[in-house]
């Protein structure tokens, strides 16, 4: 074992060393073996006390990341447009300076709000994204900031807000000791859990079945995680409130509810689910009315149970309602802040508790041609577009994206693919030449993972168990290498320098000042300032972390947001939508509906440019039940076209008993050879992007995509 915070040399020696995975939420401890520079081998960490051994197959690819010829390493600058273009490297001093005065310059003749950033998923998992370039963000007054938020776990931060006073204080299933894991649209078996750090979610689910408990999963295909459940229910995309909802019906009906004394205005709730029938939940979802009240009543009945929602039943177009009701099903029935419920969290750095996190707050402002609502000053990456493209006053005339991939990832991403060229300054911190940063100016690529400290903000925040675990970078950086907490420090303060109207400079120096403080300086300082008695040296001492212990609760009403530090179960904003969900409209005639996926070796929008992940089977195909195919004189492995209002692709269809009738699935984060550009990525991998189908004008009330249930048609 080297010893912490060494970082190893080019010498060839094989040398162990503890590393960190950060490519999903489940942030695995790992063992890597690094020999010339380079990493030979990787295993999950044994001795982690949150992740307990556990990898999955990207965490074996991490070492390719690395590696990767195609991964930039110097800033590059543009030449030149689509399969024309060509990309020159450039030094350091000369790609900040030209990113800067294309955004100072934008901003000066155009105004505030013609420069766009778009923060992508990535950002989550880098230290230095998060304590600098938040920072760096939030110092644009642009209304015009976007991120993967609005096409996540957006109703999930509204609805913390709404009913506890922060958007991130939310609750986690207590896996580990619960006895009844009620799931709604998510895979944690391929995704590994989200907003649920749950590394090792196939050992934990073990260990909860062997113990008694059970796991009932409701998803429109029978998944990897609907396979090892206990019992699982097909249900009509986009319908799930109803589901829901009848449950709490059946809840409130019976008798069965048990909430906290400091949860107001259940009788309003009552009232509003009432006309919510399991009856009618039947018709709209397809889920037999019996198995919702039955499984209401085992809920209510289960010593420690969590009802659990994630993508499946955020990104649709009652992302808000659906969220609201599973927290509900958990207030209601007492299973809130006790063992085996959901839980909150006591990391060793609060990060919500110390306000380092803003609580949120929404429809201050709108965008300018929809008039969509922002929730904490991001405006629905939905409507990025129009902003791009419609003249007046406010026009998005320059964008920055970092770690990110809208053009795959986003609704639409084919019209903004195609509105991204008429921008006058594009430029991107990120390190791949992607289907949107090669639209970009500039690229300024950051180190990765291996060559940096990390600490985990968010996920211990979100885990399922309370650990701190501090990771000193294996690699040293390179001499051109900059980190990316480097590159915002940089730019913010070339871009403050061109600014005509510029901030007060008591707060430009103050922001300096903090920008030169390193990442894990800060932590440092976090820890040393916090309550919990862990400390950098004691982390730097344990770099396979060290143990907190299992959640604890009887937390609240203490550790609530909301100014008379109780909970108003049912908000303006729901009660209002509740309306709009009874004038839902069902798909009728020769319609499908499209829904997303998600596999154990893919990584959202990237990493299909290594092997280790891509070879063996496809997997991109259209998924359809044999019955949809029969109905379309469609067969098996055709290739079929896929049509919704907005777009149309073509791609192979596969068979399948496990897609629900009159559902199709299409794997986001494929699509990647556009125009004929090749990124790096082999033919037979390129797939095609769902979101050239999803639709930009599905959204949930909180600014969430519906992605999920696209109508579409198959021929
Ligand atoms: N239809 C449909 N669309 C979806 C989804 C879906 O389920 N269905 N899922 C949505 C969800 S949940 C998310 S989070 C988004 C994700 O979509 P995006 O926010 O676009 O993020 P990624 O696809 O992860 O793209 C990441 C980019 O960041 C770069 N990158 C990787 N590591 C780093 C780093 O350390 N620093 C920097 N600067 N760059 C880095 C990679 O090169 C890659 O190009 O997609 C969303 N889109
Ligand atoms: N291997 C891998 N892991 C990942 C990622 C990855 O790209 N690859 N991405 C990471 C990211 S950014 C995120 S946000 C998380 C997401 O984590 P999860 O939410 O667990 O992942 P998904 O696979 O998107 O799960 C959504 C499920 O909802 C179902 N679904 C679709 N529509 C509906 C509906 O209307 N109702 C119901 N009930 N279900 C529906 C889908 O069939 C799918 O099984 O995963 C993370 N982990
Ligand atoms: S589950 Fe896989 S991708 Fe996620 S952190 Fe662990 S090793 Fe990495
Ligand atoms: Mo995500």
């Amino acid at each position: 074992m080297a010893s912490p915070g060494q970082t190893c040399d080019d010498a060839g020696v094989a040398e162990q060393h503890i590393g960190v995975c950060n490519l999903c939420e489940a942030t695995c401890g790992l063992l890597l073996t690094i020999e010339g520079g380079r990493v030979t081998g990787v295993r999950g960490n044994p001795d982690d006390p949150l992740s307990r051994g556990h990898i999955c197959p990207k965490g074996v690819a991490i070492g390719d990341i690395h590696a990767d010829p195609d991964r930039l390493r110097r800033p590059v600058r543009r030449i030149g447009r689509g399969a024309d273009a060509r990309w020159e490297e450039i030094g350091w001093g000369e790609a900040l300076d030209l990113v800067a005065d294309g955004i100072a310059r934008t901003i000066n003749e155009h105004g505030e709000d013609a420069f766009a950033l778009y923060l992508g998923n990535p950002n989550a998992h880098s230290l230095g994204a998060l304590t600098h370039g938040i920072a760096v963000a939030q110092s644009f007054r642009t209304r015009n900031k976007y991120s993967a938020t609005s096409v996540d776990q957006l109703p999930h931060q509204l609805i913390g807000n709404l009913l506890y006073g922060h958007q991130l204080l939310l609750p986690v299933p207590d896996i580990d000791r619960t006895s009844y894991f009620l799931v709604f649209g998510a895979n944690p078996m391929a995704s590994n859990g989200s907003l649920m750090t749950v590394p090792d979610f196939p050992g934990r689910l073990r260990e909860l079945q062997a113990r008694g408990g059970r796991m009932v999963v409701f998803d429109p295909r029978r998944t990897e995680t609907a396979r090892v459940a206990d019992e699982h229910h097909f249900v009509r995309p986009g319908t799930d409130a109803w589901v829901l909802l009848a449950m709490l019906n059946t809840l409130f009906a019976e008798g069965l509810t048990s909430p906290a004394s400091y949860v107001d205005g259940l009788d309003a709730v009552a009232e509003a689910v009432a006309d919510f029938t399991p009856e009618a939940a039947e018709q709209a979802s397809g889920v037999p009315a019996e198995v919702i009240v039955r499984i209401a009543r085992e809920l209510a009945a289960a010593d420690g149970a969590a009802a659990y929602g994630r993508m499946g039943v955020s990104t649709q177009e009652f992302g808000l309602v659906c969220q609201w009701a599973v927290q509900l099903l958990n207030l209601v029935t007492g299973n809130t802040d006790r063992v085996g419920g959901a839980m909150l969290t006591s990391p060793a750095i609060d990060a919500v508790g110390r306000g380092l996190l803003g609580r949120g707050h929404y429809d201050r402002f709108r965008s300018r041609v929809r008039q969509a609502p922002e929730f904490g000053g991001e405006l629905p990456v939905s409507v990025l577009r129009e902003e791009i493209e419609t003249p007046g006053e406010g026009q998005v005339r320059a964008l920055l994206t970092i770690a990110g991939n809208p053009v795959l990832s986003t609704p639409d991403g084919a019209a903004l693919d195609k509105a991204l060229e008429g921008l006058d300054f594009c430029a991107a911190i990120d390190i791949y030449l992607n289907e949107t940063t090669r639209h970009a100016d500039v690229i300024l690529p950051p180190t990765t993972l291996l060559e940096r400290d990390h600490y985990d903000l968010p996920f211990h925040v979100l885990a399922v168990r309370d650990t701190a675990r501090f990771t000193p970078a294996v690699f040293p950086k390179g001499r051109d290498q900059r980190h990316d907490w480097e590159i915002f420090r940089d730019l913010y303060t070339r871009v403050a320098r061109r600014l005509e109207r510029k901030a007060p400079l008591k707060r430009r120096l103050m922001t300096e000042a903090r920008l030169r403080l390193s990442p894990t300086l800060m932590i440092g300082m976090l820890l040393r300032t916090g309550r919990s008695g862990v400390t950098i040296s004691q982390l730097r001492k344990h770099p396979e972390g060290v143990d907190i212990g299992p959640l604890r609760g009887g937390q609240l009403p203490g550790r609530l947001f909301t100014k008379d530090k109780r909970i108003k179960a049912l908000p303006d904003l729901v009660a209002g939508d509740l309306t709009r969900l009874r004038a839902q409209e069902l798909p009728t005639g020769d319609e499908l509906l499209l829904i997303g996926r998600r596999h154990q070796r893919d990584c959202n929008s990237w990493m299909h440019n290594t092997d280790r992940l891509t070879k063996g089977r496809p997997r991109h195909h259209l998924l359809m039940h044999p019955a949809d195919l029969d109905a379309r004189g469609l067969t098996d492995g055709a290739v079929v076209t896929v049509t919704s209002r907005v777009g149309k692709v073509e791609v192979e269809v596969k068979a399948t008993e496990d897609m629900m009738p009159g559902v199709v699935s299409l794997p986001h984060g494929y699509g990647h050879q556009r125009d004929g550009v090749r990124l790096g990525i082999a033919t037979g991998v390129a797939g095609v992007s769902i979101n050239d189908l999803t639709d930009p004008e599905r959204m949930d009330v909180s600014g969430n995509a519906a992605l999920s249930g696209v109508p579409v048609t198959v021929s």
